[in-house]
């Protein structure tokens, strides 16, 4: 089984609009909304890839219930810890005339002293149960910003592989506990090395120091459409993807964890699951909601991403 964690989990609101002028009135004619944030949209693409999955994180209200019924309707197990206040509200605006994604992404609910210990448990009861455990995503306000430290020890403890995608200060504390793998992009390298990457050899050498000083086995690197870096104790690889017509890149990188995580529960080789990760993020990249793929393009995708060994 396979664990996501989302510490702020949200309903993912996309707009469709055929321009969004500023300072004007925009009149949505067409929108969806489903159960997000970055773990939440791992958990999706990891069932729709044919693994079980487990969802947990926090949840609040109204926002809170329609989570967890959208994803018991999508067959998704979840076993969430409720919060005081609403689940937030995450934001997408597509501007289908010029091409632009805006999100506008809401603070989410304070989490209290007493559901931050319920967490813990909760993580150390399901990375009992799993393989793979991907804590993805913000801090909640309330969690302090040392919080995935303890539960990336929680999870290792407990023998599972950490997948930790998160930015700012909450992986700049969390790669402290050494996770498995982590999932930056290239501004969050140079921020954790606190240096500028100017090249393509600038990261791949600034990705190996990260690599060998966290004790690492994995880091990838998502370098949007061109592809992405991929370090391992002993290499780095370059991969890339065809061109596709992209649709809505939320969701993405949630995507390619979610490859990334069935690949490693799969026991896939490294190169194979480079493969499916990146085609999971194409194909989301593809669709016109975050965390979705769809199975056939995923599979063709799957067979012409292309990958060199540096
Ligand atoms: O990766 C896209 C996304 O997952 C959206 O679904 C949205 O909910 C957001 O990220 C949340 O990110 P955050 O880092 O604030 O937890």
């Amino acid at each position: 089984m396979i664990t996501t964690v989302t510490l702020n989990a949200a309903i993912d609101k996309t707009y469709y609009l055929p321009s969004f002028p500023l300072g004007k009135v925009s009149r949505v004619q067409r929108f969806n909304a489903a159960p997000g944030g970055k773990g939440i949209n791992v958990a999706k693409v990891v069932a729709q890839l044919g693994v079980p999955v487990t969802a947990t994180g926090f949840v609040g209200g109204m926002n809170g219930e329609i989570i967890k019924q959208q994803l018991t309707r999508m067959g998704i197990a979840h076993d969430f810890v409720s919060v005081e206040g609403e689940s937030r509200i995450c934001l997408n605006i597509l501007d289908e005339e010029h091409g632009t994604s805006t999100e506008l992404l809401e603070p989410g609910p304070t989490v209290s002293e007493a559901a931050l210990e319920e967490m813990k448990q909760r993580i150390r009861d399901l990375a009992l149960r799993s393989q793979i455990v991907c804590l993805s995503g913000s801090l909640p306000a309330g969690a302090p910003k040392d919080y995935y430290v303890e539960l990336v020890q929680i999870a290792k403890e407990s023998g599972a592989y950490v997948i930790l995608d998160a930015s700012g200060d909450a992986l700049r504390h969390g790669i402290e506990a050494k996770p498995h793998m982590i999932k930056p992009n290239e501004e969050e390298v140079a921020a954790l090395l606190d240096i500028e990457v100017a090249d393509e050899e600038a990261l791949r050498n600034a990705v190996e120091t990260l690599l060998h000083k966290y004790e690492m086995e994995r880091i990838s690197v998502s370098l949007g459409g061109a592809g992405s870096l991929t370090a391992v104790k002993d290499g780095c690889y370059r991969v890339t993807t065809p061109k596709v017509e992209v649709v809505n890149t939320v969701g993405c990188g949630d995507s390619f964890v979610a490859g990334m995580a069935v690949s490693l529960a799969s026991k896939l080789s490294l190169e194979d699951g480079l493969a499916m990760a990146s085609a999971a993020g194409t194909s989301n990249a593809m669709t016109e909601q975050a965390g979705q793929i769809d199975p056939a393009v995923f599979e063709q995708l799957r067979k012409q991403v292309q990958m060199v060994r540096l």
